[in-house]
């Protein structure tokens, strides 16, 4: 299985892009390309639907040693045994996270500013999601961040940092100058004509 911290490239199956018939062989095609991590976002959906797809997923990523990370459901994580869980400033602190999941589950938080990221870390998490960068109709009621905390992010928290909003193959070289390491990608692999080749492309610029 793939450890967090050595992970570059972070996919999303969002069930706002994909229906659930779809999501195995979307998680398919994702891991196939090459992502390091995979996370179930699914907003709309009951926690027992999430499980249901969780279960369905799980044999896949860690059939390609990929961890899973469950978006926000702390009970479908430790229900399923996922590899992470990932919550949202406004969702369970990170404690109550730990709590729920236990000890070998590592914890992920969105933060969408220098502060909030400085603040994650103290709490203790695993890794942090830093953005969005770039205004996304994933994530559509959030102000983006931009480019320019994206170097002082990564000189003042020392997690893996994955920086997530509005990334994609063209903006990947402006993302890494400034001084991104790890990117989250949504809409631009689930939406791709050949997500395993666009993942994959993607992951070769990396590094
Ligand atoms: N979280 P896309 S931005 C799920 O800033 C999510 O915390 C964000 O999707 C954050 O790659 C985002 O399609 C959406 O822009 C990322």
């Amino acid at each position: 299985m793939k450890r967090i911290q050595d992970a570059r490239l972070y996919g999303i199956v969002d069930l706002g892009y994909v229906t659930a018939e779809n999501v195995e062989s979307m998680t398919e095609q994702l891991c196939l390309g090459g992502v390091d991590v995979l996370q179930l976002r699914a907003k709309k959906l009951l926690p027992q639907a999430i499980e249901r797809l969780a279960r369905l997923m799980l044999p896949i990523t860690r059939g390609h040693g990929v961890p899973l990370v469950i978006n926000d459901h702390l009970e479908v994580a430790a229900a399923v045994g996922s590899e992470g869980v990932h919550v949202g400033q406004d969702d369970d602190a990170v404690g109550m996270a730990r709590a729920v999941v236990g000890p070998a589950c590592f914890v992920g938080k969105s933060t969408h500013s220098l502060l909030q990221a400085v603040a994650a870390q103290a709490e203790g998490v695993d890794y942090i999601g830093f953005g969005p960068l770039y205004a996304t109709g994933t994530k559509p009621d959030y102000v983006p961040v931009g480019l320019k905390d994206v170097a002082e992010v990564h000189r003042r928290v020392s997690l893996p940092v994955f920086c997530i909003g509005g990334v994609n193959a063209t903006r990947l070289d402006e993302v890494m100058a400034a001084g991104a390491q790890r990117v989250v990608v949504v809409s631009a692999f689930l939406l791709a004509a050949d997500v395993p080749g666009e993942v994959r492309r993607l992951k070769e610029r990396l590094g």
